[in-house]
């Protein structure tokens, strides 16, 4: 079977086989995909900006910035225009290409629309690839960020159809399905994943994964997170998982996803450089670089160009990789 032919026809089972191969193996059969699709070796790094934090209506079980759960956080309002130019002038400046503005909506309002999309046009202009994350869209509004310039909506599934109202119950996996067709169909790149760690079995893991896949096209960028306990939220205190989980499902996206950037995102804070190190080696070829995710710590500068230096994916030229 051709290493570069994404399918859309994965069945559960043998996503689930793929999952449960001797980690040798998967991380084999990944490595293969990678060199077959990736072969410069090259980590793409995003950089994210909370432009509006804080005070949401939803109630995802995880996040710092829901209004339901008392975490701590301070609400702030949006971010004004210089502000956002300047984070990402700096973030281009230590090597990030894409900007990605997150605000903590259920959904995007007209009324902010043309101030998002201002800001998009700004950070486009300093020539970084754009990625927004603004909750569910309704009619009409992602033809507008398009216009605008946006390159990615970030909208994640974040875990299986099953285990989804444990995780959030003010809005439905259905919603989350209907924005990312709004995105698509204005012509938009998705950056689509989820979150381990949050209490779900491995069939949730398997479950996610299966759902991504049916995504057609696929989503170009796949985020894999792992949970950054917050307290106060509902799953601050879910139990640990390995990173050997994180590899698998990683893995598994390398191969279901040939041609999609599969990252390594939030939860390298508290991963050992060698942690992160399998979980790149399992086929991840992005992360979040700066030293801040939206609300929560990221390793920043000096841990990530020890990591990078270290594992040498950011140098391995094309014919090195296909020795
Ligand atoms: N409000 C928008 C939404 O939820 O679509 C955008 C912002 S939201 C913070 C973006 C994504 O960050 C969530 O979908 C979730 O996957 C991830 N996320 C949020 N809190 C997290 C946490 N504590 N640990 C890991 N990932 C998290
Ligand atoms: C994604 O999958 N992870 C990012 C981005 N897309 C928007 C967000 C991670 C947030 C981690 C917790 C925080 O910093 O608030
Ligand atoms: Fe709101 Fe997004 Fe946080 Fe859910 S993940 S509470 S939608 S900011």
């Amino acid at each position: 079977m051709p290493f570069d032919m994404p399918r859309h026809d994965w069945s559960r089972d043998e996503i689930k086989a793929l999952y449960e191969l001797p980690l040798d193996t998967l991380i084999g059969r990944a490595l293969a995909v990678k060199q077959a699709n990736w072969a410069d070796g090259k980590i793409q790094k995003s950089q994210l900006l909370s432009i509006k934090t804080g005070g949401c209506a939803e109630n995802c079980g995880y996040c710092s910035q829901s209004a339901h759960f008392d975490t701590g956080l301070e609400a702030s309002k949006l971010m004004p225009l210089n502000e956002v130019v300047e984070a990402a002038r700096e973030a281009k400046a230590g090597g990030a290409d894409r900007f990605c503005m997150g605000a903590a909506w259920r959904e995007l309002k007209d009324r902010d629309l043309p101030k998002v999309a201002d800001m998009i046009r700004a950070v486009k202009a300093e020539g970084m690839e754009t990625c927004v994350t603004l909750g569910m869209l309704g009619e009409g509004q992602a033809e507008k960020l398009a216009e605008a310039g946006l390159d990615y909506y970030n909208h994640n599934l974040d875990t299986s159809r099953e285990y989804y109202d444990k995780v959030v119950t003010t809005r439905t996996y259905e919603d989350r399905i209907d924005t990312l067709g709004k995105a698509r169909e204005a012509g938009l790149n998705l950056c689509v994943g989820g979150i381990l760690g949050m209490g779900e079995s491995r069939e949730d893991r398997i479950g996610l994964i299966h759902e991504l896949a049916q995504l057609t096209p696929h989503p170009e960028s796949v985020p894999i997170n792992m949970l950054v306990p917050i307290e106060g939220t509902p799953l601050g205190d879910s139990p640990e998982i390995p990173v050997t989980e994180m590899a698998r499902a990683i893995a598994v996206c390398r191969v279901v996803f040939p041609k999609s950037w599969v990252r390594l995102s939030a939860g390298r804070e508290g991963m050992s450089e060698g942690e992160q190190a399998l979980c790149l080696l399992a086929g991840a070829n992005s992360i979040f670089v700066g030293a801040r995710l939206l609300t929560t710590d990221n390793p920043g500068e000096d841990r990530d160009a020890s990591l990078l230096k270290n594992t040498g994916f950011e140098a391995v030229a094309r014919d090195v990789m296909q020795v």
